[in-house]
């Protein structure tokens, strides 16, 4: 799928997520050698409808070398939701943590804006050259951070997990997804694969992030109330969060 394809829903969509799905896109581009990821044919692009309001969802996705799959979501209802989620897989023959991000907003506040690079070692520790890069980055204070759920363990120390209290930190959020793409991005490039054990292991860290990941009632009721939950079960494990084979 082309970059231009997700431009109209883009330009619609509140400035932050607009901004952060730019950068997303260039950092891949700069950084990765971008295969496609055909997604099936129905589900690139959706429409239905929630509480008499359009739901729009727009997907982009690739795959590289060291990720199996890049995937971008841009989601709309009517005027109410503006929804940016992001994950990249990698493939488990490469020892790199799951990048994830989602920003949920609406009526020109955004009320959630989450981004991790979550360990899959099942001991929780991410691989010590990200210790060392993410522990380098300057601590940031927000004035309105937010409590994770339950399932919310698989996140790393860190995670960033805020409501944006003012555009000086909607600015502080979107560069700190930055700097954790950029150091994600340049830590694939150079990673080696590992032995076949210790891919079965993050093979299971992938299961588990992905199991807890389909446990957020807040996305599934999003889904279900537009497209009924057959549906939003089946896009939540085939589409947002599918287990590797
Ligand atoms: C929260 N996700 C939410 C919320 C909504 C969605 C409506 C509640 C917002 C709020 O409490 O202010 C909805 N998110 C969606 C929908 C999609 C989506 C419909 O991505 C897709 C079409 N979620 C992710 C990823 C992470 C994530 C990758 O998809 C983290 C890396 C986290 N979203 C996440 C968390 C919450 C959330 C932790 C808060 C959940 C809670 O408070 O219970």
């Amino acid at each position: 799928m082309s970059v231009a394809s997700n431009s109209s829903l883009r330009e619609q969509q509140h400035p932050l997520i607009r901004q952060l799905a730019d950068s997303i896109e260039r950092i891949w581009h700069q950084h990765l050698d971008l295969s496609p990821y055909n997604l099936p044919a129905e589900l690139g692009y959706v429409e239905g409808k929630l509480e008499g309001e359009k739901l729009t969802i727009e997907n982009c996705c690739y795959q590289t070398t060291q990720f199996r799959k890049l995937h971008m979501e841009l989601a709309k209802v009517g005027s109410m939701l503006d929804i940016l989620h992001c994950v990249m897989f990698p493939r488990t023959e490469y020892d790199l943590p799951m990048f994830g991000c989602d920003l949920v907003g609406g009526r020109g506040q955004i009320s959630a804006a989450i981004a991790d690079l979550s360990p899959l070692h099942l001991n929780g520790s991410l691989p010590s050259s990200y210790n060392t890069d993410l522990g380098a980055l300057p601590e940031l204070n927000f004035s309105q951070p937010r409590d994770l759920p339950e399932w919310g363990e698989i996140f790393s120390e860190f995670c960033i997990f805020i409501r944006p209290g003012s555009p000086e930190e909607e600015k502080m959020f979107l560069g700190r997804v930055e700097n954790f793409l950029e150091i994600h991005c340049q830590n694939a490039v150079t990673a080696k694969p590992v032995q076949a054990e210790t891919a079965n292991k993050l093979l299971q860290g992938q299961l588990n992030y992905c199991t807890k990941q389909q446990q957020n009632d807040k996305t599934r009721r999003v889904l279900e109330k537009a497209f009924g939950s057959d549906w939003a079960e089946y896009y939540m494990t085939t589409v947002l969060f599918d287990i590797p084979s």
